[in-house]
């Protein structure tokens, strides 16, 4: 029998299709050397009977993921910096052109999308608990407020501010357990024909792509049109329209209403059809890809191996939060991954979390030129490969293992 536990959602009974065993947290990077114990929870995701939501089976207290330190700077990609531009300048030429607007963003970590906003000179609030880059969005005069998100903030938000025309959230509401208290927030603070557009990444992508390092503790859920449809009713609120988007490996901008304030788009018919054609989160299908999970996990420890004893040195390019389920879920230590190198400054001197492997600053990564480079942001390949055409032309080779093991 597999484990079961109870749905954050509506209660129902969680089924467990898929452990990813003993993992740190994601971006916990350390002090080389620290003796300091680290924090390890079992990852493992199961869906629901009742709202079809798949979700982690255990949860890691918020505090211990986001904090002061949080390391993961969203304007580190260029395509996302532009990928944010567009979302913001979309919402100042629709949402966003009545009297005096007002916009929320949830989880705006270092001002990324506000900035465009800000720019524009449009009222805007951000809510990042994470102080760190809180700071680096306020020093460009964004509009901050360090705090989680919750029913509470929402509501003295409103007080303070009025209420919002537009709340958006990338990659953030999918990391919040407490869905519950964050949408009653977000129906108080929405102005009558308001509403809450967020991006995360799709289950339907992670499945058909075997991405499972998208599987991590700050990832609580990962969405399909038919789990939020089901969890926005339970709201008082509704799905109206839903675009699939190219970032991060393939995720989905849901927009939600208050209930009966907006006509769903055909966009939403077709998808909720799509989905249950494909039968995307029946037992079947999802027992198929934990089962091509564990495959990729072994092909990628043999390619290692085999890379070693032909004396090969391979280092990692992109030390991801995602990385920290690939590396630890393969055992992949630094025997097989000399360091890994990522543009961060502040994983850069840093080990990875469980597996200690060395983060280095990008200079590393020429000097010399490895054999062979593990592409763990994936995600961010095109980009990636676009500054790194040197490294193919003196002889370099890229090693990725999402969809399948592959060396290019
Ligand atoms: O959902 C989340 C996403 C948005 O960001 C968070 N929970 C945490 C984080 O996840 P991630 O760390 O897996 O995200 P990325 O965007 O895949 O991380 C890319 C990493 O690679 C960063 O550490 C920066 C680095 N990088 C680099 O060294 N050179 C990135 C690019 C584009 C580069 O050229
Ligand atoms: N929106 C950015 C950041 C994603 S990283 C982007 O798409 O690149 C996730 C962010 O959510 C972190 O900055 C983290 O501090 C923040 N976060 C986590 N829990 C939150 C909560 N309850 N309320 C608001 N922000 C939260
Ligand atoms: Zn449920």
């Amino acid at each position: 029998m597999s484990p079961t536990t109870e749905c954050r959602i509506c209660s129902g009974t969680v089924t467990e299709f898929f452990d990813l065993g003993r993992q740190p947290i994601a971006d916990a990077f350390r002090e080389p050397g620290s003796t300091a114990e680290e924090f390890f929870y079992r990852l493992a995701v199961g869906t629901c009977a009742d709202c079809t939501m798949a979700q982690l089976m255990e949860e890691v207290p918020r505090d211990l993921m986001f904090h002061q330190d949080y390391p993961y700077h969203s304007s580190g990609s260029t395509v996302m910096r532009a990928h944010f531009e567009g979302v913001a300048k979309r919402f100042l030429t629709t949402e966003l052109t009545g009297d005096d607007p007002f916009l929320v963003e949830i989880g705006s970590n270092d001002g990324i999308m506000l900035k465009v906003v800000a720019e524009a000179g449009v009222r805007h609030l951000g809510v990042e608990p994470s102080g760190g880059v809180a700071d680096l969005a306020a020093a460009q005069g964004i509009n901050v407020r360090k705090d989680f998100f919750e029913e509470s903030v929402a509501l003295e938000v409103l007080e303070a501010h009025g209420r919002a025309d537009v709340v958006f959230s990338a990659n953030t509401f999918s990391h919040i357990p407490y869905v519950d208290s964050v949408l009653a927030g977000i129906r108080a603070l929405l102005a009558p024909n308001g509403v809450f557009v967020f991006e995360d990444p799709y289950l339907g992508d992670i499945v058909a792509k075997s991405s499972f390092d998208q599987i991590y503790d700050e990832h609580f859920y990962f969405f399909t049109a038919r789990s939020v449809k089901n969890m926005a009713a339970a709201s008082g609120l509704e799905l109206v329209d839903v675009e699939r988007l190219p970032t991060h490996g393939g995720e989905i901008r849901y927009t939600l209403a208050l209930s009966g304030a907006r006509t769903p788009s055909a966009a939403v018919r077709e998808l909720l059809a799509e989905e249950d054609a494909r039968g995307l989160t029946d037992a079947a299908v999802l027992e198929g890809f934990a089962a091509s999970v564990a495959r990729n996990r072994d092909d990628l420890v043999a390619e290692l191996r085999r890379l070693k004893a032909e004396g090969k040195r391979v280092v990692g390019y992109g030390a991801t939060a995602k990385s920290a389920t690939v590396l630890n879920y393969a055992g992949i230590g630094p025997d097989l991954l000399e360091f890994i190198c990522d543009s961060t400054p502040a994983k850069q001197g840093r080990v990875t979390p469980g597996t200690h492997i060395p983060v280095r600053p990008p200079e590393a990564f020429s000097s010399p030129y490895p054999d062979c480079a593990l592409l763990l942001a994936w995600n961010h390949a095109d980009e990636i490969m676009a500054k790194e055409t040197a490294y193919r032309d003196a002889g370099g080779t890229w090693l990725t293992y999402v969809p399948e093991v592959r060396i290019s």
